[in-house]
């Protein structure tokens, strides 16, 4: 492999829509997207810091720590390691934060932080297992190679998150060097990235350099002080912290501000969930009044994917309208209406409302 850096700006990236441009934020037009598998140009982006530069030449995985084996591996050896692919769905923790009221400081998402790909890498579990991870230990690190300041507080930080040291979770998780049966484009994480299965994005460690088993919890910034529901800006006694995604749904098509005859159409959008499966999606034309169950419309519908949904709408009359739509996982989990707001402004899931016009005489201007 090359060695990995940007060297255009918006490289490969064309069409997405920018909330930040340094560090690089883009989010996807969801209405563009036609296929199940989101293709990689067209997969949002999320980063808190500049693109690393990374030397291919000397670059290494090390997974040590609280361990009696540690163990380094280049590329190509993990290239020779069983492999897993996966379909996974991720949606990034802020994704529809500008729907709040009040408003949350963060990147102001709409509704396209969001994205389905299929991945294919290493199984952590496989990685774990040769370094003989010692009794006691509670949590393993992730480190990304990317680093950079913060407002909130002095000094130079990576990119890094931990997990709970639970078996049955990291059995789930892979670190993955290809994204849609290609080489894993640099700005999704090239040369490894993790994937945790049902957990929002911030999981999802890009540019993997470091693997650490750890006795005592993580207090580093992207997990002691991002990544907390706070209820109040200084409650970190009470905050909770940010782990598998809720149950969401959005539409796509139409977009707000889309003016409509009478006629028939079909309503378009994507439902997704953490670990259950998505087993109703309903529609509202009224402002949530009535609602009406809509068809979930993927071909393929797994566990950790998104599914596309369907809903044929007949309007016979001018007016506005409210689009609505709420869905419903095989865990029991609905939508609210209005979401839990939270300092941070994470895991916003109340339903997406579509504003519709349909004119009945013609528009004087
Ligand atoms: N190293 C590193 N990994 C990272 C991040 C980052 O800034 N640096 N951002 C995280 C967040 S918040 C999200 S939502 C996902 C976005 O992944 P993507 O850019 O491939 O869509 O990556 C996660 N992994
Ligand atoms: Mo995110």
């Amino acid at each position: 492999m090359p060695n990995l850096s940007v060297t255009a700006p918006n490289e490969g990236k064309a069409g997405l829509i920018p909330a930040k441009t340094e560090p690089e934020n883009l989010e996807c037009p969801l209405g563009l997207v036609t296929t199940w598998l989101v293709p990689n140009e067209l997969f949002y982006i999320r980063n808190h810091f500049p693109y690393p530069q990374i030397d291919m030449a000397t670059w290494s995985l090390s997974i040590g720590g609280q361990c009696q084996r540690p163990v380094a591996f280049h590329y190509d050896e993990l290239l020779k390691m069983p492999r897993v692919t996966k379909n996974v769905t991720f949606e990034c923790a802020g994704n529809k934060r500008s729907f709040l009221t009040p408003p949350a400081a963060g990147e102001q998402y709409g509704i396209g932080a969001v994205g389905n790909a299929k991945w294919t890498g290493v199984p952590l579990s496989y990685l774990l297992d040769l370094t003989q991870i010692d009794a006691g230990v509670q949590e393993i690190i992730f480190t990304g190679s990317d680093s950079g300041q913060r407002p909130d507080m002095p000094g130079e930080f990576n990119y890094q998150r931990s997990l709970p040291f639970q078996k049955e979770l990291l059995a789930e998780c892979l670190l993955a060097y290809e994204m849609n049966d290609e080489p894993l484009p640099f700005k999704h994480g090239a040369p490894v990235r993790l994937i945790v299965p049902g957990w929002y994005g911030m999981a999802n460690v890009k540019w993997l350099t470091g693997i650490t088993a750890s006795a005592t919890p993580f207090e580093g910034p992207f997990q002691a002080v991002d990544y907390l529901y706070l209820q109040r800006e200084d409650d970190y006694q009470q905050a909770v912290p940010v782990t598998e995604m809720k149950v969401n749904s959005v539409i796509t098509w139409p977009s707000r501000g889309e003016v409509l005859k009478p006629g028939t159409y079909v309503l378009r959008g994507l439902a997704w969930t953490g670990k259950g499966m998505i087993t109703k999606v309903s529609v509202s034309t009224d402002d949530g009044m009535n609602w009406t169950d809509a068809i979930l419309a993927s071909p393929e519908h797994q566990q950790f994917t998104w599914t596309f949904w369907e809903y044929t709408w007949t309007i016979s009359s001018p007016g506005h309208y409210s689009l609505m739509v709420k869905a419903e996982d095989s865990l029991g989990n609905q939508q609210p209406r209005v979401s839990a707001w939270n300092v941070k402004g994470y895991g916003n899931n109340m339903m997406h409302q579509v504003p519709a016009f349909v004119p009945g005489t013609p528009m004087v201007h």
